[in-house]
C-alpha cells in the first residue's frame, strides 16, 4: 500500500489518542508498540477481508497447516516488510522522536514452540501468503508458551512465559467460530431407517473451542491469510449446567500451556487432549466453512488439503472419517477415500523417542468414539494388507498393536503423501522408521528439504547485509532469493569482501553490547564467533563443542607463546525441565564459562558465551553475527535443521557433520566453502549393525582427548563433580551413545583449520559469499511452492528456481 510519511504520523498520533487518552509523551514503547499493531491492522483490513472473500468467490482449493507448535517471533516489523511499510513508518517515528527498533523490541515475542519443527511453521505461513497460496495454520492458543530461561549458579531455571499479560494486538477472538469438543463418556451407535448408525454420547466432558485468529501478510501483494489458534472455554451453560471446580480446571488445563519436549514424545494424557482439541476443532471449522458453499462431500479432495505438521494432529484423521460418516451420513468407503485424498503427513525425526503412541486403554477412555474409528481403520488395513504382505509386516504396521496406537503409522495409512525434511532423513524414513511401511506404499513417500523465510532471516535480521545486497544485485532477491547466486561474480571483489567484513563486524558489536549487558562479559569483535544454537539435545552434541573449548583453554595454558586468532563461544539452548542428562551439559557449559572467561591468563584470547533464553528474537541478533555454524549432530539423527540455512544465509560457515540437509548445504555452497567432519551415517549404522563401538579405544589412543575428557572428573573445571562424572560415566561406562569420541578428531582438525583460515579475511569472506550466494536453495517460499504442486496440487504464483 501507499503511505506517505505525514499521513502515518497523522494516523499514529491519532491512534495514540484513540487507545489511551493522552499524548505521546505519556505512553510507554510498549504502548506506542500496541497502538502501531492498532494502525497496522487497520492498514491491513482491507486485504485480509478481500483475500478470505476472493477465496470464497472463486471458490479455490485451500490447504489447512495443522501444527502443534507455531513460533512466528514478533511480527511488526515482518508486516510492516510485506505490507511495504518499513521506510515510512520507520521515517514517521524518528520525526516524532521515536525509534522503531525500541518499539519492536518492546512486542512480546510469541513462544509458541519449542523449536525448528514451530519455527518451521511459521516460515512456511509466510511463504503461503507470499505465494498467495490460500493456506491456513491451525494451532493451539497457549496461555503460557515455552518457558522463559535463566541461569541460577549455571543450572537453568524455568520460569512461566506470560506472554498474553497484556493481551495480544494482532489476533481477533471469533466466539461466533466457536465449536464443541467432546471428551471422554460412553458412546451407542443407534441402527437408523437408511442403514446408517447414528451415535449417541452421555456423560462428555464438553470443552468449547474458541478460535483466535492472526492475519498473515503476504509480500508486498496484498494477500492476507490467517493462523486460527485455539482456546479451550467452558461451553455456554444456557441449560444451567454446574460446573465443578475440578472440571473447570481440567478445561482451563487444555490449553494453559506449550509442552516444553522437543524431539520427544510427552506420552501423557493432557497432551493427547490437546492433540484432540484442536484438531477436532480445526475439522469442525474447515467442514463448516466448505459446508456454507457446497452441496454433499463430493468435491472435498478438490477444495481442500490437510496437512499435518509430525505425528501431533493425526488425530484428524479419525475425526474427518466421524464427521464425514456420523454428520454427513457418508459411507465408510466414500469417507475412507476422501480422507486419504485431503490428507498429507509431515515426518520431522528419526528418534525413536519422538515417535508417538499412546497406550490403548488411555485412548478409549477420553475418546470412544475415535477409538472405534481407530479399530476399524486398524480392522481394514489388516483384512487389505495381509494377504498381500503377510501377516508378520502387517502385525508390526497396523494402527494399533503392542497395546498402543501408532500415530506415525496410522499417519501414513490415513494420507496420500509422506515426507522426510531433507533428502538423508527421507532415505532413512524409507530403509529404516518406516521401512515396512514404504514397502507397503512406496508411492507415498517424497522428500521436501525444509526452507527458511529468508525474509525474516536476512531481510529483517540482517538490514546491513540485505542493504549490502540491494548496491550489487537491486532488490529483486528480496522477492526471488534464489537471485542470490548472482552475487557469485563479486567473488573478486576486494572492496566488496571488505564490505562483507564491515557488515559482520557491525552485527558482531551489536551482539557484543547485548553480551556486555546481559551477562557482563567484554567480547572483541574480531575474534570468531563460533556459534551453537538449537535445543540442548545428547543428540545434538553440544558436548563436542565443550570438548573443544577445553581444548583451546589448555593449549593457551602449556602454550601462551603460541598466538590463535581469539574466539568467542557462543551458546543458546533450552533443555526439557525433565531431561537430567541436558541440564547437566548446561550446567558444564556455564561452569566452563566460569572458569575460562575469569582466568587471567586467557584474557581476552577465549571466551564463553552461553546466553540464556534463546529464542526467535535472540536468533535474529546472533545469527548475522556469526562467522562459524555449528551443526555437529550424529550423523543420521538430526532430520533436518533449519539453524544451518539461517547462519549460512547470513554467511556463516558450516562446521558440519554430513547429517540433515548439511549434506544439501555443503553441496551448495562447496567443500571448499564449509568444514565438513565425522562419521557418515552409513558408518554409523555400520556401527550399529556390527556391535563394535568401543568409546574407550578412543580415549586410550589420544592422550589429547584422554586429557580433554579427564578435566570432567579431575577438578579443573570447579562446580561440576556430579555433572562432570555422570558426563564422563555416559561416554566411557555406558560407550557413548552420540559417537562423541569418535568424532572428535575430525572435528578438533576443521576447528585448526578454522583458525588458520580466519586469518585471511579476503579468503574467509569469498566463503562466506559462497555461502549467502547459495542460500536460496533454501528459500521456504520454493519449499513451499514444492509442496503446493507435488503434494497439495495447488496453483500458485510462479517462482524462478
Ligand atoms: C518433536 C516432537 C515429536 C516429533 C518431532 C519433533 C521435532 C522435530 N521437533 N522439532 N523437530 C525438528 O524439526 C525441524 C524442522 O523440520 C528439523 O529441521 C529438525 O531436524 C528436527 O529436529
Amino acid at each position: 500500500m501507499k503511505l506517505t510519511t505525514a499521513q502515518f504520523k497523522t494516523d499514529f498520533l491519532a491512534e495514540i489518542k484513540t487507545l489511551y487518552a493522552t499524548d505521546l509523551a505519556d505512553t510507554s514503547s510498549f504502548g506506542q508498540f500496541v497502538a502501531l499493531g492498532h494502525l497496522l491492522r487497520r492498514y491491513d483490513g482491507p486485504n485480509w477481508t478481500q483475500t478470505s472473500e476472493r477465496y470464497r468467490q472463486d471458490d479455490v482449493k485451500q490447504v489447512y497447516y495443522f501444527s502443534i507448535e507455531f513460533l512466528p517471533g514478533r511480527l511488526l516489523k515482518s508486516n510492516l516488510l510485506n505490507l511495504g511499510l518499513m521506510q515510512p513508518v520507520r521515517q514517521g517515528l524518528q520525526e516524532l522522536g521515536l525509534d522503531l527498533e525500541t518499539i519492536s523490541a518492546a512486542e512480546p515475542d510469541p513462544g509458541l514452540g519449542n523449536g525448528g519443527l514451530g519455527r518451521l511453521a511459521a516460515c512456511y505461513m509466510d511463504s503461503m501468503a507470499s505465494l498467495g497460496l490460500a493456506g491456513n495454520g491451525n494451532g493451539i492458543r497457549y496461555r503460557y508458551g515455552l518457558f522463559k530461561q535463566v541461569f541460577m549458579n549455571g543450572y537453568q531455571v524455568e520460569l512461566p512465559d506470560d506472554w498474553l499479560r497484556n493481551g495480544d494486538v494482532w489476533e481477533i477472538r471469533r466466539e461466533n467460530k466457536a465449536c464443541l469438543v467432546r471428551f471422554g463418556g460412553n458412546v451407542w451407535m443407534t441402527p437408523q431407517a437408511d442403514g446408517s448408525l447414528k451415535p449417541t454420547y452421555e456423560h462428555t466432558d464438553d470443552v468449547l473451542a474458541v478460535p483466535y485468529d492472526t492475519g498473515m501478510v503476504g509480500d508486498h501483494n496484498g494477500v492476507t491469510n490467517t493462523l486460527r489458534l485455539w482456546s479451550a472455554e467452558l461451553p455456554p451453560s444456557a441449560d444451567q449446567t454446574y460446573y465443578s471446580q475440578a472440571q473447570r480446571d481440567r478445561i482451563d488445563e487444555i490449553t494453559k500451556v506449550l509442552y516444553p519436549d522437543d524431539s520427544n514424545s510427552a506420552g501423557q494424557a493432557l497432551r493427547l487432549r490437546q492433540e484432540y482439541f484442536f484438531s477436532s476443532a480445526g475439522v469442525q471449522s474447515i467442514l463448516r466453512h466448505y459446508s456454507l458453499r457446497h452441496h454433499g462431500m463430493r468435491e472435498l479432495g478438490k477444495k481442500i488439503a490437510i496437512h499435518i505438521n509430525d505425528t501431533h494432529p493425526t488425530l484428524v484423521i479419525p475425526e474427518l472419517m466421524r464427521l464425514l460418516m456420523d454428520d454427513h451420513h457418508c459411507s465408510w468407503d466414500v469417507a475412507w477415500e476422501l480422507t486419504r485424498e485431503v490428507m498429507s503427513y509431515t515426518n520431522h525425526t528419526i528418534m525413536q523417542e519422538a515417535l508417538e503412541t499412546w497406550p490403548i486403554d488411555m485412548f478409549k477412555g477420553l475418546l470412544p468414539r475415535l477409538y472405534q474409528i481407530v479399530v476399524e481403520i486398524d480392522r481394514h488395513y489388516r483384512a487389505d494388507k495381509t494377504p498381500i504382505f503377510g501377516e508378520a509386516l502387517v502385525n508390526r504396521t497396523a494402527p494399533l498393536g503392542n497395546g498402543q496406537v501408532r500415530m506415525a503409522y496410522l499417519a501414513v495409512i490415513g494420507s496420500h503423501s509422506v515426507n522426510g525434511v531433507a533428502p538423508l532423513h527421507t532415505e532413512l524414513l524409507k530403509t529404516d522408521v518406516l521401512r515396512d511401511l514404504y514397502a507397503v506404499y512406496p508411492e507415498r513417500f517424497n522428500n521436501k528439504t525444509n526452507g527458511i523465510a529468508t525474509r525474516r532471516w536476512v531481510q529483517i535480521a540482517n538490514e546491513p547485509l540485505a542493504n549490502l545486497i540491494d548496491q550489487k544485485l537491486g532488490t529483486e532477491w528480496r522477492h526471488e532469493p534464489s537471485q542470490l547466486k548472482l552475487l557469485g561474480a563479486y567473488a573478486n571483489e576486494p572492496a566488496f569482501l571488505k564490505q562483507l567484513t564491515a557488515v559482520k563486524t557491525k552485527n558482531k558489536q551489536a551482539l557484543a553490547d547485548y553480551i556486555q549487558s546481559e551477562l557482563g562479559l567484554t567480547l572483541r569483535t574480531d575474534a570468531i564467533f563460533d556459534v551453537q544454537i538449537k535445543r540442548l539435545h545428547a543428540y545434538k552434541r553440544q558436548l563436542l563443542h565443550v570438548f573443544e573449548i577445553i581444548r583451546e583453554y589448555l593449549a593457551i595454558k602449556d602454550h601462551p607463546e603460541q598466538v590463535e586468532p581469539p574466539r568467542v563461544h557462543i551458546f543458546g539452548a533450552k533443555a526439557a525441565p525433565s531431561y537430567h542428562y541436558a541440564k547437566s551439559i548446561i550446567k558444564l557449559i556455564n561452569a566452563l564459562a566460569d572458569l575460562v572467561n575469569h582466568d587471567p591468563d586467557i584474557g581476552d584470547r577465549l571466551k564463553v558465551a552461553f546466553i540464556p533464553n534463546y529464542g526467535v528474537s535472540l536468533g535474529e541478533l546472533i545469527i548475522p553475527a556469526a562467522d562459524v555454524s555449528e551443526q555437529i549432530s550424529t550423523a543420521s539423527k538430526e532430520a533436518s535443521g533449519t539453524s544451518n540455512m539461517k547462519l549460512m544465509a547470513n554467511g556463516a560457515l558450516s562446521l558440519a557433520t554430513r547429517d540433515g540437509a548439511n549434506i544439501d548445504i555443503i553441496q551448495a555452497a562447496g567443500e571448499a566453502n564449509e568444514y565438513p567432519f565425522g562419521l557418515s551415517a552409513k558408518a554409523v549404522y555400520g556401527y550399529y549393525d556390527r556391535g563394535d563401538y568401543h568409546a574407550a579405544d578412543f580415549y586410550q589412543a589420544d592422550p589429547e582427548l584422554k586429557r580433554v575428557l579427564d578435566t570432567l572428573v579431575d577438578g579443573t573445571i570447579p562446580g561440576i563433580s556430579t555433572e562432570g562424572r555422570e558426563i564422563y560415566d555416559s561416554l566411557l561406562r555406558y560407550n557413548d551413545e552420540f559417537f562423541v569420541l569418535a568424532d572428535y578428531e575430525g572435528y578438533i582438525q576443521q576447528q585448526r583449520q578454522i583458525s588458520h583460515d580466519f586469518q585471511d579475511q579476503q579468503r574467509w569472506q569469498q566463503k562466506a559469499l559462497a555461502n549467502i550466494a547459495a542460500a536460496g536453495v533454501f528459500s521456504a517460499d520454493l519449499a513451499v511452492a514444492r509442496y503446493a504442486d507435488d503434494i497439495w496440487q495447488m496453483p500458485h504464483t510462479p517462482l524462478k528456481a
